[in-house]
């Protein structure tokens, strides 16, 4: 089984800028925490970060006949992006969103998800863990 896991626009900037928010562990740190957790399942993680939202439509479609599942947290595209809605739909692989806080807590603009209606679930507000649960939830479908 081969996991796919995206990270939008920002989130190399993890444990660099907003503690308060996104806490003090590195983007580098958090892809070797999916990783151990992916091999303790004996999945194969495969990691991709964009800033850039064409980037992260051409990664989706090149999952395509390729991985089992993806997990995505599209960073600000979740609340603007048809175009990552659209590509998931396109790829039918059962996806995740995961966000680290919970975007229905803070400003009106993040409440809304396009992504969300084409995800078999929504993990949000769970810190750095919620990449690892998605991940095993999408190796025990
Ligand atoms: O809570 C999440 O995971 C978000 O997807 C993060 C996005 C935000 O736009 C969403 O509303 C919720 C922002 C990612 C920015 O990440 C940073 C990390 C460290 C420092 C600055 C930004």
């Amino acid at each position: 089984m081969r996991i796919l896991i995206l990270n939008g626009p920002n989130l190399n900037m993890l444990g660099i800028r907003e503690p308060e928010i996104y806490g003090h562990t590195t983007y580098a740190d958090l892809c070797a925490m999916i990783q151990t957790e992916a091999d303790r399942l004996g999945v194969e993680a495969e990691f991709f970060q964009s800033n850039h939202e064409g980037a992260l439509v051409d990664a989706i479609q090149q999952g395509y006949g390729r991985v089992d599942g993806i997990v995505i947290n599209p960073g600000a595209y979740t609340h603007t992006s048809v175009a990552l809605l659209d590509a998931v739909k396109a790829v039918g692989i059962p996806t995740v969103e995961v966000h680290i806080s919970d975007p229905d807590t803070r400003e009106p603009f993040r409440k809304t998800s396009y992504i969300r209606a084409a995800c078999v679930r929504t993990i949000k507000g769970r810190g750095l863990e919620g990449y690892l649960e998605a991940l095993r939830f999408l190796c025990e479908k």
